[in-house]
């Protein structure tokens, strides 16, 4: 269960690959805040992201536990998605 406040909150914001998916699949952060993310599945994954001012691409991330990724500064809302699974996705919203 993420903790109240946002699925981010307490702690620094990440998205947790597993099973074929972002989990949480959304969540908030404060502006400027570092999202990681974290391969903890069986499967490679290919995390990026094409919001406008937001846009980056982790290339492909092996499944081990692996912290990576640093979009820069946050927007208003970054939609998360995999290269190789399309139908992962992340929505994480600036509070
Ligand atoms: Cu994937």
């Amino acid at each position: 269960m993420p903790p109240a406040g946002g699925a981010f909150a307490g702690e620094e914001p990440r998205g947790c690959q597993s099973d074929r998916a972002f989990e949480p699949a959304s969540g908030g952060e404060g502006p400027g805040d570092r999202l990681t993310f974290v391969n903890s599945d069986l499967y490679d994954h290919g995390v990026y992201s094409d919001s406008p001012g937001n846009v980056f691409n982790l290339g492909i991330q092996a499944p081990r536990p692996d912290q990576r990724g640093d979009p820069g500064r946050a927007g208003h809302q970054i939609e998360v998605r995999c290269r190789i699974h399309p139908k992962m996705k992340l929505v994480v919203t600036v509070e």
